[in-house]
């Protein structure tokens, strides 16, 4: 499973077999180059960024680093190899042989559940161009690089299923990916949180950990499915996917560390003083994260969901790791949903587990966000604080599903719209707290540098100092 990297499209999947649909993918590339010029990061596109690409699939040596500039990033097509015991793991077909081919059956439905996901990265770029002039330090302005580039080849990976299994409507589709754009007014891209602005680093850091772990578990349910070639592509990608989160874990902890030093030097916990020496305060921390946890939550669909029951029914997506599940049929069991009532309380409700499983994925992902607010926490705890982050309630600030619109503290106790109305910016970022934010974002472009409201890494890139000259700027 070596990548080929003679061919124009880097790839693993023997592309130079299938001449008609190289060309496809050829004539596609331009336009994604194109996009890439005009939506990609803004202004670095001579820059030489120490990025890792590639090599090979397995988990010794997939990626080598060097320099190399943005636009000649060898984007390609990588599928985890083949197994061909593979069955399928959920749902009516459960214990049948995986498709290599997609039923007709199921068609519109996977080709809509790709252009979803393979909508969120190009977005992703978009959302993020404008960062690189105020990155906190060189390390982070590669990090950010790293991140833009791989969601381009995450676009890629989409691309070519549509290409190679969706004919026509395919090739269509992949070139609407290229023409909806984050935040347009005419033509959005199809999910909430991506078109929400990303202007500044915090913000960046929570999209990091708490957006791209959604991608997390979304692509691990989209490794489950039975459509081999769309697992195998998913499970490739959560490789990469990984340091995108390590990212926004090890940022947000950085901030803190910062935050915790400058309380330290001027032995206070007054925000007003925090923020006049240059640094981040907790509180403002917990406004973000509650923001962008929030949103996050909504991308994962609707508690009930007949999509997600017929997905899991026809082996389309399945849950997270749904090896840890005894039961991979569910058509017995039940879920208990907490539900508004429209007066203030929360009801129960029983609901088939099938319509649950957006519901259940959902559940898996709060408890992985969770490690990393324990890890921020011990940082905190141990400089001598009582502060503590805390991830909201799943009911608080939705958009989509049963409490979309209902307002609740934080906590989740239902309120009215007024009491609502009247903390917000207590639990939100206001313009006030954005305007300081955006304040601090200057761009520190020095080897070595950081810029005040950041504590320095542990540790560099591939076994490289922090002052390492991760961009070479030209
Ligand atoms: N915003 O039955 P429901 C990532 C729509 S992130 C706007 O509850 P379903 C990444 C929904 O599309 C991972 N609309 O939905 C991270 C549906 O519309 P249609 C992305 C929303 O189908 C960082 C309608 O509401 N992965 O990879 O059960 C950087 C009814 O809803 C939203 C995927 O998306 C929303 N938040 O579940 C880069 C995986 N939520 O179809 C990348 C593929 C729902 O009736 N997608 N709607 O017009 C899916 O599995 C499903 O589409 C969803 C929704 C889980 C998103």
């Amino acid at each position: 499973m070596s990548i080929n990297y003679q061919d124009r499209i880097p790839n693993n999947v023997d592309l130079g077999s299938n001449r008609t649909l190289q060309r496809a993918l050829e004539h596609w590339q331009p336009e994604f180059l194109k996009w890439w010029e005009e939506l990609g990061p803004k202004d670095f596109q001579v820059a030489d960024v120490y990025l890792r690409t590639a090599t090979s699939v397995d988990a010794k040596g997939w990626a080598t680093y060097g320099y190399v500039r943005m636009p000649e990033y060898r984007w390609g097509i990588f599928l985890n190899e083949r197994d061909p015991n593979r069955r399928i793991g959920f749902g009516d077909s459960y214990g049948q042989e995986v498709w290599q081919q997609i039923p007709g059956e199921y068609r519109a439905t996977l080709r809509r559940l790709i252009v979803t996901q393979g909508d969120t990265e190009p977005a992703s770029v978009e959302q993020q161009r404008m960062l690189g002039h105020t990155a906190p330090s060189l390390y982070d302005l590669r990090n950010l690089f790293q991140v833009n580039v791989e969601e381009g080849r995450h676009l890629w990976a989409m691309v070519y299923l549509l290409h190679a299994y969706f004919g026509r409507d395919g090739r269509e589709e992949a070139e609407e990916l290229l023409e909806r754009h984050s935040g347009d007014a005419d033509k959005p891209r199809i999910l909430g949180t991506f078109n929400e602005p990303i202007r500044d680093w915090l913000s960046f850091f929570m999209f990091t950990y708490f957006t791209d772990r959604d991608g997390k578990f979304q692509l691990k349910s989209l490794a489950e499915s039975s459509f081999d070639p769309l697992a195998r592509t998913c499970q490739f990608m959560l490789t990469e996917e990984a340091h995108h989160m390590f990212v926004g874990d090890t940022g947000i902890n950085r901030v803190v560390r910062r935050t915790l030093e400058v309380m330290k030097e001027l032995n206070t916990d007054d925000p007003k003083t925090i923020r006049n020496a240059g640094a981040i305060d907790l509180p403002t921390v917990q406004k973000y994260l509650n923001f962008w946890f929030t949103s996050s939550l909504d991308l994962f669909g609707s508690e009930t969901s007949s999509n997600a029951a017929s997905y899991f029914a026809n082996g389309l997506k399945g849950r997270p790791d749904e090896a840890q599940y005894d039961d991979h049929v569910a058509i017995e069991q039940s879920f208990t949903l907490e539900l508004p009532d429209g007066s203030g309380v929360a009801r129960s409700e029983q609901i088939p587990m099938r319509n649950a499983m957006n519901e259940v994925t959902r559940s898996s992902y709060v408890r992985d966000c969770e490690i990393g607010l324990k890890r921020w926490n011990r940082v905190i705890e141990k400089a001598g604080h009582t502060f503590r982050l805390s991830l909201p309630s799943k009911r608080f600030r939705r958009s989509i599903g049963n409490w979309a619109g209902v307002p609740t503290t934080p906590e989740g106790a239902p309120i009215s719209a007024e009491q609502f109305a009247a903390h917000k910016h207590e639990w939100l970022p206001g313009e006030a707290d954005r305007a300081y934010i955006m304040s601090l974002m200057q761009g520190v472009h020095q080897p070595g540098k950081m810029a005040a409201w950041i504590a320095p890494p542990e540790r560099g890139i591939n076994n490289n100092p922090v002052d390492y000259e991760y961009v070479k700027l030209h």
